[in-house]
């Protein structure tokens, strides 16, 4: 029997009855990345309440448009100093009407954790494991019988290139691999050519998660998965002509100034096409502003998040991340000082 065949005979937990959405019940997770929207997924599974997504940078405005909530789920959004005091705030008031769940997997100041855990908050943290694998691990005695939340939970470690970790690793071996890999990528694929088409953005993103949930299907059966993955691994295939072609090597990185949403990919692109082990994409974010996305190789010594996180303190700008991929955000007038000291942290 094919892994597809097996999923679609798996009996689906019987808690999870036709119940209407509740209002009251409301998830809050990263957008752009497939770890995001699978961690939103499997909770929207579980509690069919309202699905939000959201960035860092508007993750506080987010929270303080939620009013009344019985239960609020917060996933896949690290924080940092820009960020916490709104987010503390935010999450004390919903704290008076409802419980708050934090599930995430971001480096976090043991300060914050400490404020949290006083605001009551229900904290789940792990830098161990990605947050969809957070989730489902949370969880797990109501997901047994959920083979397809399995599936996404593995494609959210996967995507965020934490599939060798611990539980993921169980995890996806009870799979095919193959099988896995191809409805990861579909996924990550669907949701870059979403982010880069720009169709509502949030919207959309916001439908394949009621897919993938409610609608019980695997992300290669989402509306047009087949027709955007395609897609952009054409696109993908012409970006490292064009990163190769335009981009730029320092000592020990590449980058390059990109159009493109998914900045991480573009990242990746550089470190083969330059055979560094570090990539750096920016990208216009509006009129004032580049969003960059660092990347490296797995076998690079570097503390991305490390360097990011300094090198944006330095710049009173915003930015951290994980060892092997990170992010910031500058002013423009900002990108040579940005490049000069990524050039001296990267010997
Ligand atoms: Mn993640």
């Amino acid at each position: 029997m094919s892994a597809v065949t097996e999923i679609r005979r798996g009996e689906r937990s019987s808690f999870r009855e036709e119940s209407p959405p509740k209002s009251d019940i409301v998830v809050v997770s990263h957008r752009k990345d497939a770890d995001g929207i699978t961690s939103a997924a499997v909770i929207h599974y579980l509690n069919r309440g309202k699905v939000i997504l959201t960035d860092y940078g508007e993750m506080v405005e987010t929270l303080e448009k939620i009013q009344g909530a019985k239960e609020v789920f917060i996933c896949d959004l690290g924080l940092n100093k820009m960020t916490f005091d709104g987010f503390l705030e935010q999450v004390k008031r919903l704290c008076t009407t409802g419980v708050v769940h934090y599930i995430d997997h971001h480096p976090i100041d043991p300060e914050f954790k400490k404020k949290l855990t006083e605001a009551k908050v229900d904290l789940f943290h792990s830098t161990e494991e990605s947050a969809a694998i957070l989730v489902f691990q949370k969880f797990e005695d109501k997901l047994r019988l959920a083979p397809k939340m399995k599936v996404l939970a593995c494609c959210g470690a996967i995507t965020d290139y934490m599939d060798l970790q611990p539980y993921a690793k169980k995890l996806i071996a009870s799979f095919d691999r193959q099988f896995l890999l191809y409805e990861s990528t579909v996924l990550s694929f669907t949701i870059a050519m979403i982010g880069r088409e720009g169709i509502t953005g949030n919207q959309s993103l916001v439908q394949i998660v009621d897919e993938l949930s409610e609608k019980d299907k695997l992300p290669h059966e989402i509306d047009n998965a087949s027709y955007y993955s395609q897609e952009f691994a054409s696109h993908s295939a012409d970006l490292i002509e064009r990163a190769k072609r335009d981009g730029k090597k320092l000592n020990n990185f590449a980058y390059y100034k990109t159009r493109e949403s998914s900045t991480g990919n573009v990242a990746n692109f550089l470190i083969g096409a330059f055979d560094v082990p570090v990539g750096v994409a920016f990208r216009d974010d509006g009129p004032e502003h580049f969003e960059i996305s660092l990347r490296s190789t797995m076998d690079s010594d570097y503390d991305l998040g490390k360097i990011a996180g300094k090198i944006s303190t330095a710049l009173d700008a915003s930015g951290g991340g994980h060892s092997h991929a990170a992010g910031a955000r500058i002013r423009k007038d900002q990108l040579e000082d940005f490049i000069q000291m990524l050039n001296k942290e990267l010997p």
